[in-house]
């Protein structure tokens, strides 16, 4: 999608933070990026999965070649890394515009009595601590700057949870109310705290909540038509893209066979 010459004018030269880029969401919002921007833009690419970082900032430079991107590894539920990962951007792409704090995952359906203490853990390390850690890295330089956009990615999960996702829920709820109090303490600044919240969308998610089985994860779009990566990157975009002084503060974002967490219509 294109949003025009105003939009590129306003993403022009900017220079983007994405966690979780490797595939999904994250994915496709660096590929809209290189494409709202018409190219003139610096990404930073972060998930664990090195080499498809490597291999989307291949495709994006070919696409667009004015643009830029860095690939680097990065496990956000490791914070220790973090410090270090953000000391160590490279020189030209140190003064970060924008700051997508997508990376997320789910592990598993059990309920509460049967969830493990793993699953507990990396949920709450990658969805919750992970974001917190690095947006309290970015706030501080955002503040020296004087601008800066922050946008969180949430969930319908974090509105309405639902049997089966007491954690995953929990980790999403915890994200919004901690971009609403950060948007409230920022109130003073230039810096835009924006929040994404996602309904139904058909990426690499669902596959990992139901550890690696093809054949559940596919079941959840039987009789439906989930969203796709783009469809959320374009939202993400567009937020970023609008006038300084608009902030696109909160957006729930259903496929159009869903009208909450379960329900939904399927054409079985
Ligand atoms: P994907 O599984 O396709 O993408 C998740 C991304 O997060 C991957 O790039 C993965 O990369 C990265 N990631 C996971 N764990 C870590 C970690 N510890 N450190 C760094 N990166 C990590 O799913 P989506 O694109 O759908 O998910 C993106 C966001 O959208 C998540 O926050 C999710 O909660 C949210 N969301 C998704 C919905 C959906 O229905 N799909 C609906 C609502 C919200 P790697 O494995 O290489 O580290
Ligand atoms: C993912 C959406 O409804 O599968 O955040 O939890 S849902």
């Amino acid at each position: 999608m294109s949003f025009g010459t105003s939009a590129a004018s306003r993403l022009s030269s900017k220079t983007v933070l994405i966690t979780g880029a490797s595939s999904g969401i994250g994915r496709a919002t660096a590929f809209e990026f290189a494409n709202a921007s018409g190219g003139d833009i610096k990404l930073i690419l972060t998930a664990r999965r090195e080499s498809a970082l490597v291999a989307i900032k291949e495709e994006i430079e070919k696409l667009y070649p004015k643009s830029k991107v860095f690939p680097i590894a990065l496990d956000v539920s490791k914070l220790p890394e973090i410090d270090a990962f953000v000391e160590g951007l490279p020189a030209e792409a140190k003064d970060v515009d924008v700051l997508v704090n997508n990376a997320g995952m789910v592990h598993g359906v059990e309920q509460v009595g049967a969830i493990a203490q793993a699953d507990i853990d990396i949920m709450f390390q990658t969805n919750v601590f992970g974001l917190i850690a690095l947006t309290q890295k970015f706030v501080p330089l955002f503040k020296e700057r004087g601008r800066g956009d922050i946008v969180n990615i949430g969930s319908i999960a974090g509105r309405e949870p639902y049997p089966g996702g007491a954690i995953y829920c929990a980790t999403k709820a915890v994200v919004k109310s901690f971009t609403e109090t950060l948007r409230k303490e920022l109130i003073a600044t230039r810096i835009r705290v924006i929040e994404v919240d996602p309904g139904q969308v058909e990426t690499e998610f669902s596959v990992v909540r139901f550890r690696g089985d093809k054949s559940k994860a596919d079941a959840v779009y039987a009789g439906v038509e989930p969203l796709i990566a783009e469809d959320i990157a374009e939202v993400i975009v567009f937020a970023v893209s609008r006038r300084e002084n608009t902030v696109i503060a909160d957006t729930l974002v259903f496929p159009s066979h869903q009208a909450s967490a379960l329900i939904m219509h399927r054409k079985l």
